[in-house]
């Protein structure tokens, strides 16, 4: 960093300092910026966009392997019990519970910070010997239900974010799916599970869960339709879960309009248990479509916004449910058995530090959109504001450079936001030129606490921020560097709401 950038930087900082000082909560600046170390794992790209990074944990490895302990801890900030939650698991003995594994793994994701989603507590598979073989009554058979489900979420409450109430309700052709839940209690089992599991922690998300329904088919339908019924009945349904275990002959292509039909229902969605496994042996091809296809997930998450977390179902081919369970396939995780990164754990690391996005900068203080004049003009005509209209010359290209750092070049013209001439003097206009990669080319983006869009803009060479002339509010009025403010009584002045923005902290 050079000195004059250095100070530039000091200059910032401090006056971000100042407004921490403010204590008025809808506006404070976050503080100074954070270290480029920072980036380097999943859970710190993921936490930086708002999004969590799972995996299933399993209680073996996490006992007895330290460089498992270490890359869970260090790559994720979300955790799912692989199966230690599982009722066959929790409950071998009707009334005695065994705690043990269910416990660390929840012990572990507290010391780690990470966010435990339980699994599962209503399904039709790994159920203990004594109920399902057990002659109750269909009476009973409710009752021992309801109690599952209390004493799991009551002893977990406050401690296990979102449970998987309902995992795995449906056949592939749209029907429910026949089970000991199904054939004795009916279908209302599902939505006297949700409302059980709200009454005894009201504070964890409830989500259904399902495979494939990742794509559009009938089963992916009636989930669907399930969830806006039940919804509609006041069933407290927060998200569906989509497990997305896929192959490497998966294209993953409709997950993220599927993500967004879901999300349209007012609900959370998550991808609950990614994992894209191939046939054995591995090899470079199919390590690279593997790689694609990982890709695609993260991304069809982060496009939605609602899309508030993606899990992996284990994080490592040494432990992988694959080679067991689906003969002669396997490699499925983002690590390979010693524990190294594959290709397809770059693809999700490249997908979370994507930062580049595209879309209109809207001048708070006066609602009006950043614009080029005469949108034809080839470069040096200071920028202006002027009342949004969707027209490419208020459309920005933000090209991520650096932590938090963006070249701002317009869609239409492709010319570089730029500080005349590199001035740092305070009312240098703001212009367009050639994109040639300078300091007075790129911007830091500092968020405004209390929304998840407004910026202040801040230029590097000079650590001064974007503002509209007097800060006025009528069109045409120009763009120019002004030294970040502080003003507690005109909080919105320099804010920039960035319409497109992926959520930096
Ligand atoms: O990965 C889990 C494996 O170790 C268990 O033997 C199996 C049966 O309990 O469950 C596997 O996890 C499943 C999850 O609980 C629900 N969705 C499908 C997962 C993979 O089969």
């Amino acid at each position: 960093m050079t000195s004059r950038r250095r100070w530039a930087r000091n200059a910032l900082v401090g006056a971000l300092v100042l407004v921490a000082g403010w204590g008025t909560a809808g506006w404070l600046v976050v503080g100074a910026p954070d270290a480029v170390a920072a980036e380097s794992t999943l859970r710190t790209l993921a936490a930086a966009r708002g999004l969590r990074i799972g995996s299933a944990v399993n209680a073996v490895p996490l006992r007895q392997e330290k460089g498992y302990r270490d890359k869970l801890r260090y790559e994720f900030n979300g955790v799912t019990p692989e199966n230690a939650m599982k009722w066959s698991q929790v409950e071998p003995v009707p009334g005695q519970y065994a705690w043990d594994d269910a416990d660390a793994i929840v012990d572990f994701a507290e010391q780690s910070g990470q966010m435990v989603r339980g699994h599962p507590l209503v399904w039709h598979s790994a159920l203990p010997e004594w109920l399902t073989s057990g002659s109750f009554t269909d009476e009973q058979l409710r009752a021992i239900l309801k109690q599952h489900i209390e004493d799991m979420t009551t002893r977990y409450a406050g401690r296990v974010g979102a449970w998987d109430v309902v995992n795995e309700a449906f056949n592939e052709d749209g029907t429910l799916r026949p089970s000991i839940w199904l054939d004795r209690l009916g279908s209302g089992y599902i939505a006297d599970a949700f409302r059980w599991a709200r009454a005894a922690d009201p504070a964890a998300k409830l989500y259904i869960n399902d495979f494939n329904a990742e794509w559009t088919n009938p089963k992916s339908d009636a989930l669907y339709a399930l969830v806006r019924d039940l919804r509609a009945q006041g069933v407290p349904v927060d998200g569906v879960g989509f497990q997305t275990h896929v192959t490497t002959n998966s294209a993953l292509s409709q997950l993220k309009a599927t993500l967004a039909r879901f999300a349209g229902l007012g609900i959370d969605v998550a991808v609950t248990e990614l994992d894209v496994r191939m046939p054995l042996p591995a090899d470079d091809t199919k390590l690279t479509t593997q790689a694609t296809v990982y890709r695609r997930a993260i991304d069809a998450c982060l496009a939605v916004a609602r899309c508030v977390s993606l899990t992996v179902w284990g994080f490592t081919d040494a432990h992988s449910w694959v080679p067991g369970a689906v003969p002669g396939w396997g490699a499925a995780d983002l690590l390979d058995e010693s524990l190294q990164p594959k290709p397809a754990y770059t693809s999700v690391h490249d997908g979370l530090a994507a930062r580049d996005f595209t879309g209109t900068a809207v001048a708070v203080q006066s609602g009006r959109c950043l614009d080029v004049p005469n949108s034809t003009a080839t470069g040096g005509v200071q920028l202006q504001q002027y009342g949004c209209n969707s027209t490419g010359a208020q459309r920005f290209v933000y090209n991520r450079v650096g932590t938090k750092t963006y070249t701002i070049t317009n869609a239409q013209n492709a010319l570089c936001v730029t500080v005349a001439n590199g001035s740092t003097g305070n009312g240098a206009a703001v212009l367009q030129s050639p994109c040639a990669g300078l300091a007075q080319q790129k911007f830091e983006l500092y968020k405004v606490v209390g929304s998840d869009q407004d910026y202040k803009l801040a230029a590097t060479h000079s650590g001064k921020c974007l503002r509209v002339q007097d800060d006025s509010t009528a069109d045409f009025a120009r763009i120019e560097q002004w030294p970040c403010q502080t003003d507690p009584a005109a909080p919105s002045k320099q804010v920039w709401r960035l319409t497109a923005a992926p959520g930096h902290p």
